[in-house]
């Protein structure tokens, strides 16, 4: 290996790092929640609003070819939702317009977000990952009123 390999190597091990260190900073210090993955849960087939509590909410969208279940929910401002999406056919997304939401609906996992509903509004569910001839017809919505 010559010098610059090495010289090329060892900048990019120190942007790793200071990219895994960034993200670290910004889960801990900045309250930026990342999206997760629960694999301790059978994947769900119903897509369904739970109420948890007065202003606690629990969306379980079922992403398919080409529709999200459920399609319409109607929350109260200031919701706190737990938000989960699975597929039962292909890679699908789900983002929420206007929001951090962005999941990964990957076959045989849960993804996992939480959001907190703070403006009325529509809040537009879109899937952002191609998959097939409706992709663009995939969209459901969050009415908060
Ligand atoms: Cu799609």
């Amino acid at each position: 290996m010559d010098r610059s390999e090495k010289f090329a190597l060892t900048l990019g091990i120190f942007f790793l790092i200071i990219l895994f260190g960034a993200v670290l900073y910004a889960k801990s210090q900045s309250g930026v929640d990342l999206p997760g993955c629960v694999t301790d849960v059978e994947p769900y087939s119903e897509g369904k609003v739970d109420t948890l509590d007065d202003n606690r909410f629990q969306i379980q969208y079922v992403a398919r070819m080409w529709l999200f279940m459920p399609m319409e929910v109607k929350l109260p401002v200031g919701s706190e939702v737990d938000i989960y999406v699975v597929s039962h056919d292909v890679v699908h997304g789900l983002q929420i317009v206007g929001t951090d939401v962005n999941l990964m609906a990957v076959p045989g996992a849960i993804a996992y977000k939480k959001y907190k509903f703070d403006k009325p509004g529509v809040y537009y569910v879109r899937c952002h990952e191609y998959c097939g001839v409706g992709h663009q017809n995939m969209e459901a919505k969050i009415i908060v009123e």
